[in-house]
């Protein structure tokens, strides 16, 4: 986080002494993030919740209004969904790279099925999620955390999650539930999700249209930071590291709403080179990339640039989604 800041962003939660979860590591080899290594995002604070006491509400532009407790939530068949969590990064600097991103495997259900038992009214056109976490941002006191998505997206992808690779959602991340958007930026995944209103507007809030908003590359107005980039991220060599000379193996990550088709990477400066890479399997998941080359001692850089389905290309440096380079040396 920059010093120059006013107020930091996003106020991390303090960490218990020797928690690794609040550090950004590197997502590391792992094909699904161990929940220890899942970076932990929080702009209002921890909220409290007693899980007896906890119900989820359906309400606003709908014909039948839900409320559920977490029995009745448990209760409703569940399945997984394996996909990328990457956090947008300040919400102030849309335009600074921070990778920090993780896959992770999520149960839960599709928001479909409780959207269809409250039966939007024909005036719905969007549907507001609501956090049980409160407190101030900015200069502004008393705020939940609120974002929205337009009601056929939120049908087609919004998935609730109460459980995290296998085990209960932790505290930190979202429990009891928490809305899941694959191919979106976390910042829409609301944790501790405590109420859905479906509206026929958007609804003006400090995390809906006051930030996390940006103006994309050929576009004029501003829109809400939802859909990922197409983005990679080299994760061996790390920065800085120091190589024994053999044959050495290059990998990482890469990700985009769509599949990923083409992994180029560039040795020192030199031309592009399509990486082996992973195909997507039915999940939103993260896929990888390799290279094996042997290198001669001495200082070296590697690039990596993904292009995906939809044509989209890294771009050079100066976007959140810069092509990613990493320095390293060979002894
Ligand atoms: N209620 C609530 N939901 C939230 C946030 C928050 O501060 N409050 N942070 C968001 C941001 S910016 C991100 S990146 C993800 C982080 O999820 P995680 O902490 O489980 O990794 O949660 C999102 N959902
Ligand atoms: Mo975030």
């Amino acid at each position: 986080m920059d010093e120059a800041d006013e107020a930091p962003p996003l106020a991390p939660l303090t960490p218990p002494p020797g928690d690794p979860s609040l550090a950004d590591p590197a997502p590391g080899p792992d094909f699904v993030t161990p929940v220890d290594h899942v970076f932990v995002r929080t702009h209002l604070g921890l909220p409290e919740i007693d899980a007896a006491d906890w119900t989820l509400t359906v309400e606003g532009l709908v014909a039948h209004p839900l409320r559920l407790d977490l029995a009745d939530v448990l209760a409703l068949p569940a399945r997984q969904l394996t996909a990328v969590h990457e956090c947008f990064g300040s919400p102030f600097r849309p335009d600074t790279p921070t990778r920090a991103v993780t896959n992770v495997e999520w149960s839960g259900l599709s928001l479909a099925a409780l959207l269809d038992r409250a039966s939007p009214l024909p005036g719905a056109r969007h549907v507001v999620f609501e956090g049980a976490d409160t407190g101030s941002f900015r200069d502004e006191e008393g705020l939940s955390y609120v974002k929205d998505l337009p009601l056929d997206t939120a049908h087609r992808d919004g998935f609730l999650a109460h459980g995290m690779n296998g085990e209960p959602l932790r505290p930190r991340h979202g429990y009891p539930l928490r809305l899941v958007v694959p191919h979106m930026f976390g910042t829409n995944s609301v944790k501790w999700l405590t109420r859905i209103v479906l509206t026929d507007e958007r609804p003006k809030h400090m995390f809906t249209t006051t930030f996390y908003t940006r103006t994309l590359p050929g576009g004029s107005e501003p829109q809400p930071v939802r859909e990922l980039d197409v983005n990679s991220k080299i994760l061996s060599p790390g920065p800085g590291a120091e190589l024994r000379r053999g044959a050495l193996t290059f990998s990482g990550r890469t990700w985009s709403t769509s599949e990923v088709v083409r992994l180029d990477v560039s040795l020192d400066g030199g031309p592009w080179e399509p990486a082996t890479l992973d195909i997507l399997g039915s999940d939103p998941a993260w896929q990888g990339f390799s290279l094996r080359r042997w290198l001669t001692p001495g200082p070296h850089t590697i690039r990596s640039r993904a292009t995906d389905a939809a044509g989209r290309v890294q771009p050079p440096p100066g976007s959140r989604n810069s092509i990613h380079e990493v320095a390293f040396t060979v002894r």
